[in-house]
């Protein structure tokens, strides 16, 4: 039953079908199927094949559109449900965002929804987001890490950047950069100073409880 499920939320994000999508999301919950399954088994690997599409030209803009736009309508139904009305101290305040000249948000929301349920306050600032937006949320919300996520081979440097803009605004002592995203990895988090790299929302999450110094 579950892998039937799986398979048909990832084609309805290959189909770009939304209301498809949402109403499987709901028959999955109500089947008691695991949130995060349904993300990892279904949506994601049904994004994937689009990208895999869209990169072969046998696939354009306005189907990657509507395949995103299928996705976060079975993620408006799962995410809540991930976050399960928990109430916990905070462990650390982030500021989450995807850099300038990029528009990709549903990696960055998947992190964030996850950040949220593991007790981390988000601001979520958005995408498409220069340095100084990410450093105004900073200061204005005291944060102690920031998020960084880039989808694009041209974009990802802007987070070097943003270590960049954060050391000149004198903050570098108070805020640990954590980056994510499908082209970065690793060895450009080392390049480029930052404190972290995850390569997914779960990751994501073990690394802010390391960069927070909290016990998981
Ligand atoms: Co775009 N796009 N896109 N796109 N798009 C990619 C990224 C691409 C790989 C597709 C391809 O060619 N196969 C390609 C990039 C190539 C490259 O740079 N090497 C690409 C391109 C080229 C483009 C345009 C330039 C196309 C054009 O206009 N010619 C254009 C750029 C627009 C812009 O940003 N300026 C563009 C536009 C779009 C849409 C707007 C249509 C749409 C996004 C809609 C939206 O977000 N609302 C879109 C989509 C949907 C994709 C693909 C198909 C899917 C992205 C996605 O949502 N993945 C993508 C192909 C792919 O990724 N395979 C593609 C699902 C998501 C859950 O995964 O975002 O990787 P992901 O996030 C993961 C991890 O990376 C990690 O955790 C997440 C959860 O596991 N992670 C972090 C992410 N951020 C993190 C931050 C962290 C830690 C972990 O810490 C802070």
């Amino acid at each position: 039953m579950s892998e039937e499920i799986y398979q048909k939320l990832a084609q309805a994000v290959i189909d770009g079908e939304a209301d498809v999508a949402r109403a499987l999301a709901k028959q999955a919950l109500e089947f008691g199927l695991e949130p995060l399954e349904c993300i990892n088994e279904g949506l994601t690997k049904g994004i994937h094949r689009v990208g895999e599409l869209f990169a072969d030209g046998e696939c354009y803009i306005p189907e990657l559109v509507l395949s995103a736009d299928a996705m976060k309508a079975a993620l408006s139904v799962l995410e809540p449900a991930m976050l399960g009305g928990k109430q916990r101290e905070i462990v650390g305040k982030v500021v989450l965002g995807t850099v300038q000249g990029d528009l990709h948000e549903i990696g960055k929301n998947l992190v964030g929804t996850m950040l949220t349920a593991n007790g981390f306050h988000v601001i979520d600032i958005g995408v498409n987001k220069p340095a100084s937006e990410f450093i105004k949320a900073i200061k204005e919300n005291d944060a102690t890490i920031v998020g960084a996520s880039a989808l694009l081979t041209t974009t990802m440097m802007e987070q070097e950047k943003l270590i960049d803009a954060i050391k000149a605004a004198g903050l570098r002592e108070q805020v640990k950069v954590m980056v994510g995203g499908a082209p970065v990895n690793q060895d450009y988090a080392n390049k480029i100073g930052a404190d972290g790299y995850a390569e997914n929302a779960i990751s994501a999450v073990r690394l802010a409880f390391r960069l927070a110094d909290a016990p998981k």
